[in-house]
């Protein structure tokens, strides 16, 4: 039986990935590679440098190490420029009242993001208090499509992977799902998440009777 909610972050709860595609294509363009919204749905969930590195592979363009990693700080420091204006008014509609109506049900309820920035974009939205668990990419190894991030927030509630289910937006966030053993419900199109047991436009769609549709 489902006792746990997982939630992505970025695409799920707030749209950060916009900062994301805007900071990248910003660094795309001194490459002369127009990075377009189609190629960006590859970068969603992965991290900073995996997501550098299909930019580079895009534009054929080969660099050591070090330049990978001075590119990766830039565009890190205009997202950071970029996220500091996010307000809690910036909450897709829907996510308070879902997580506060599963709460009401006893689920524990984790926050599981690849992004480094996770617990500043958590603080700018002050819902910290949401969560029972807060899981980022400091914490892991490996980014999504791996299980890492998810089977860490299973552990850290203390709820089995096959009690938990997964709110993401990303290919590779739904992929991570299935790979822990959750139940996954895809917050997108069908095109891009048809592996995810359930689809639904927006988080804030997502109703509590859907729950025995997965
Ligand atoms: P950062 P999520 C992911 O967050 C983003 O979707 C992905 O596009 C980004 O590359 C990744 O975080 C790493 O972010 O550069 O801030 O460490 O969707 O898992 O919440
Ligand atoms: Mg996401």
């Amino acid at each position: 039986m489902i006792r746990a909610a997982i939630f992505d972050l970025d695409g799920v709860i707030i749209d950060t990935a916009h900062y994301h595609y805007i900071a990248w294509k910003r660094l795309a363009s001194e490459f002369n590679i127009n990075l377009t919204i189609e190629q960006n749905e590859r970068l969603k969930g992965v991290s900073r440098m995996r997501s550098l590195e299909i930019i580079l592979e895009l534009g054929h363009i080969q660099l050591s190490e070090e330049e990978k990693e001075k590119l990766a700080v830039r565009k890190n420091s205009w997202f950071i420029e970029y996220i500091e204006s996010i307000r809690p008014e910036e909450i897709f509609p829907g996510v308070i009242a879902l997580i506060t109506a599963l709460r009401e049900k006893h689920f524990k309820i984790a926050l599981a993001s690849s992004s480094k920035n996770a617990q500043r974009v958590i603080e700018l939205l002050k819902i910290a208090n949401l969560f029972d668990a807060i899981v980022d990419g400091t914490m892991i190894t490996h980014t999504k499509p791996d299980p890492e991030i998810f089977l860490l927030a299973s552990s850290r509630l203390g709820v089995p992977p096959g009690d938990c289910v997964v709110f993401e937006d990303a290919e590779a966030g739904v992929e991570a799902a299935l790979a822990s053993g959750m139940k996954c419900v895809g917050v997108g199109s069908e095109e891009q998440l048809g592996k995810a047991h359930k689809i639904i436009a927006k988080t804030g769609n997502f109703e509590l009777n859907m729950l025995n549709e997965l």
